[in-house]
């Protein structure tokens, strides 16, 4: 029988909701980002389900807050429960202190500890047996990030042979990197037992592959058109790049209300008379933020027509606060921002605004349409939304983006940006001046293209062209139930149904 609809199932390191104390109660509200606003229409339409861990707290009370939530929304969700100890050793351990800085090439960050590993086996387990209480006959699952790349070896050992998909977040290391991993085996063994693979970029696809082949000798590959098919005994899986990107539409809209005009004016109001240059970044040493501060320094010193006309404001969202090298770059950083500010300020004004918080959604609007040039400059970077969002609120196109060689992004944005190389400070610098005195057409031109490329391929075609390209897969059929025959055209017309108007648009 032919069904309509399946049940799109997400798994990812946290669910999709942030839980609040206020005083003695506590409050559960929507999480914000892409990846949320993208899958909720497709989440209520299917009436999905969303695994992940919610954070701290106490069990019960925050099962039910979970349970009214799932009533409004439309969609429910399956809370992963994790002690203390194993979110220190999975979360803060393994994921944070040996993936995250191995996958953006920084490797003297990186700490691999075999009571971290251990832990983050055991919490991938945890999350499939979760999954597999709750999976039902017709659900397409799509697992997130480099916290569960072990999920579906656990699925399998718990006799799921769903086809799975998993989508990485963040770059994929070249083979000479990820040889470095004590478990790198484990790891790509694990991952190939999910069905389709997604990356962000080409080359995290390449080096995927390349680790792959080296690491699993009785591989092939063969590549038809723009995908990897990679046969490994009697399974083929599927790899693929899919550049997540932003609700364009979105940000645009809010960039041209009252609230986000009326907090741009107060921030150009409070520092007049000068460009304006934004970095806006999670506190991580992936971003790049010493390199930045100190390019701004040298463009300070030697081209002496930038002083007292422009400011850096650097917002910096507060992150990881328990993994030590994120306490040390903060105060690298504000010894940096002392040091260039006791240098040059002068009578009202001062190079660097800095601040130590979040923003309020309209106060982030505010700053994306207030400042004349944004600086995002990160050592590496899975995709940065922020370089993306910075364009989608340019609604009056005269903004200048400066963006790192090494973001995701540059793939796509290269033709409008300014390109700089974050480890060039003496590059940087001239990029900052270049950008200052760019004229009002250049200008116009570069954020025209920006502006056209982002709102083409938005967050909501890269959610149809993943899900398309899972329908597509051609699954093995020993693996396969035999009631799941028709299940491809039913994840296409999931598929499809996110990208209604484009349904002629092949992956990229
Ligand atoms: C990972 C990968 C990949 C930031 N400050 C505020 C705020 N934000 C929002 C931005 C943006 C998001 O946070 C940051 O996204 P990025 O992509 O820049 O970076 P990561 O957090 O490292 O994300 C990355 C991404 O996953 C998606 O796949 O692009 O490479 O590392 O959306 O708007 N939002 C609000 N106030 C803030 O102060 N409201």
């Amino acid at each position: 029988m032919r069904m309509k609809w399946k049940r799109l199932f997400i798994i990812s390191n946290r669910l999709p909701v942030v839980v609040e104390q206020d005083g003695e109660n506590q409050h559960i509200r929507p999480g914000a980002g892409g990846l949320i606003t993208a899958l909720t229409p497709v989440m209520k339409k299917s009436r999905g389900l969303w695994a992940g861990w919610p954070g701290p707290g106490e069990k019960e009370a925050i099962g039910d807050l979970l349970n009214d939530f799932s009533q409004k929304q439309s969609f429910d969700l399956a809370p992963v429960f994790l002690a203390q100890d194993e979110v220190e050793k999975y979360y803060h351990g393994f994921s944070n202190e040996a993936i995250w800085p191995l996958f953006h090439d920084l490797l003297g960050y990186c700490k691999f500890d075999l009571e971290d590993w251990n832990t983050y086996v055991d919490v991938n387990r945890k999350f499939a047996e979760t999954i597999s209480q709750h999976i039902r006959p017709k659900d397409f699952l799509w697992i997130h990030d480099y916290q569960l790349m072990l999920v579906a070896h656990h699925l399998r050992k718990l006799n799921v042979k769903r086809p799975l998909a998993f989508f990485l977040h963040i770059p994929f290391p070249s083979l000479d990197l990820f040889r470095r991993l004590p478990w790198k085996r484990e790891i790509i063994r694990a991952l190939m037992e999910y069905d389709l693979l997604g990356f962000q970029t080409l080359r995290d696809r390449r080096n995927f592959t390349q680790c792959v082949k080296a690491l699993i000798p009785e591989i092939w590959v063969t590549i038809k058109r723009r995908l990897s098919f990679i046969q490994y005994g009697e399974r083929t899986v599927k790899v693929a790049h899919f550049p997540i990107s932003i609700d364009f539409k979105e940000f645009d809209e809010g960039a041209r209300t009252e609230e986000a005009a009326e907090a741009a004016w107060y921030l150009h109001e409070n520092l007049p008379g000068r460009q304006l240059l934004l970095g806006l970044d999670r506190l991580d040493y992936t971003k790049g933020i010493p390199e930045r501060f100190l390019s701004f320094e040298r463009a300070l010193e030697k081209y002496p027509d930038l002083r007292e006309n422009i400011s850096l404001v650097q917002v910096l969202i507060p992150s990881r606060a328990d993994v030590p090298g994120y306490q040390k770059l903060k105060e690298t950083l504000d010894g940096l921002v002392g040091r260039i500010n006791a240098k040059f300020s002068q009578h009202g004004w001062i190079p660097i605004h800095y601040v130590f918080q979040s923003l309020e959604r309209a106060q982030l609007l505010g700053h994306y349409k207030a400042c004349e040039i944004a600086f995002v400059t990160p050592l590496r970077d899975g995709m940065n939304l922020v370089a993306k969002e910075y364009c989608a609120a340019s609604v009056d196109n005269n903004g200048v983006l400066i963006l790192s060689e090494f973001a995701g992004t540059a793939d796509q944005l290269s033709k409008g940006a300014l390109m700089a190389n974050p480890y060039d400070i003496e590059g940087m610098a001239d990029t900052i001046h270049r950008a200052y005195h760019m004229d009002a057409d250049e200008r116009r031109r570069r954020m025209r293209t920006l502006r056209a490329e982002i709102r083409r391929n938005d967050v909501y075609r890269w959610v149809g062209w993943f899900l398309t390209a899972f329908g597509e897969h051609d699954f093995p059929s020993s693996d396969s139930p035999p009631d799941d025959e028709d299940e491809h055209s039913e994840v296409m017309d999931l598929g499809l149904w996110m990208g209604e108007a484009r349904r002629t648009e092949k992956v990229p």
